[in-house]
């Protein structure tokens, strides 16, 4: 005889919001106030009525233009206000980048994100960008820049060259951010997301936990990413890596569950979302990167460098799917 799956006792008493209405920071907080098993179940059931479970989207970072950056953003080794020790580099060449393109998708990378540390670039930089960007793409990969805020018209530049996604994260909550960052604005960030999905481009933007901001702070970022309508394709949550000599440097880490608690709350925020687990990734455990794929990341920056600091390797990568049985796309 069958017996049937039995159904969970404690069921997860918040309804999501009807369909377009906008995630309350409220709502947000209440599911990360749920018990822990509750809210991994709610998140384990909103990925697999989307996705297949197993597949982890892959992509690799490259730095095409390093340090030097105008900007104050105090988690940033790239900002030219603090001593961080980093070695700067000029805009590469489209020959650099397509060989780092190259061997990101002989090992499998789906696609390719180019990071500058600009405040926004200039016009001059849009030509080089834009050929960097037409080359990768001819190579079948799908391909993502970050340069910061985007002018009138550059979006648009950068979708005739073929771009595909656009990454520019808020960060924390609209509240906080002034506490992060004074030489831009929440509203600028939101101008450039507003912007580039005028432009016809996929928008990537999430943000960074561990920054010294409240549970409140963490659903506020996640409210706001979930009530862009329509929500950014790609949500990567970063888990701050202290760089010595910034502001930051001395903060201390989130607690795990926490941490796996935000990556919940923005797959159920943002069911048809890709969920990536981003930074911070090579200072958790096994373990810990396995709970936050249960919590709902379907994505990964795949290969040994993120922009300035390092990223496990693709062996110890391989050998964890393998231990999951999870696939990369
Ligand atoms: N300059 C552009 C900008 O600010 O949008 C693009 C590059 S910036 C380095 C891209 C993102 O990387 C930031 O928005 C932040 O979310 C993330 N990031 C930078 N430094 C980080 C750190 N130390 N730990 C975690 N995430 C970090
Ligand atoms: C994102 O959210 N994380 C990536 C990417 N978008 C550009 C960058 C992470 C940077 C981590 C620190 C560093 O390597 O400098
Ligand atoms: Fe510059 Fe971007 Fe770093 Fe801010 S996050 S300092 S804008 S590179």
């Amino acid at each position: 005889m069958n017996h049937p799956i039995p159904v969970p006792q404690s069921a997860p008493p918040i309804a999501p919001p009807a369909a377009k209405a906008a995630w309350s920071v409220d709502a947000v907080l209440a599911l990360f106030e749920l018990p822990f098993a509750d809210l991994m179940f709610r998140a384990q059931q909103t990925l697999r009525e989307n996705f297949d479970p197993n597949a982890i989207q892959r992509s690799t970072l490259l730095s095409i233009k390093t340090g030097n950056c105008s900007e104050d953003c105090s988690y940033c080794s790239q900002s030219k206000r603090y001593q961080t020790g980093l070695e700067t580099q000029r805009l590469l060449s489209t020959e650099e980048v397509l060989a780092a393109a190259r061997a990101a998708k002989e090992q499998g990378s789906g696609r390719f994100c180019m990071g500058a540390a600009w405040r926004g670039p200039k016009e001059k930089d849009m030509a080089a960008v834009a050929e960097m960007v037409k080359a990768v793409k001819a190579l079948g990969l799908e391909t993502c820049v970050t340069l910061g805020i985007l002018k009138d018209g550059q979006a648009e530049q950068l979708k005739a060259a073929g771009l595909d996604y656009y990454n520019h994260n808020l960060d924390t909550a609209p509240e906080f951010y002034g506490d992060i960052v004074t030489t831009h604005t929440y509203q600028d960030r939101l101008d450039t997301l507003k912007s580039v999905r005028a432009a016809g481009l996929k928008v990537c933007s999430g943000g960074i936990v561990g920054m010294g901001e409240t549970r409140r702070h963490r659903a506020g970022l996640i409210a706001k990413l979930a009530s862009l309508d329509p929500p950014p394709e790609s949500v990567p949550i970063n888990n701050l890596v202290p760089i010595p000599g910034t502001p930051l440097a001395e903060r201390t880490a989130v607690d795990i569950f926490e941490f796996v608690r935000t990556i919940a709350a923005a797959r159920i925020s943002m069911p048809g979302s890709y969920v990536r687990l981003s930074a911070g990734r090579e200072q958790m455990s096994e373990a810990e990167q396995a709970l936050c794929f249960l919590a709902g990341a379907n994505s990964i920056f795949y290969g040994d460098q993120l922009l300035t600091t390092t990223n496990p390797g693709l062996e110890r990568d391989q050998a964890l799917f393998a231990k999951l049985s999870l696939h990369g796309v």
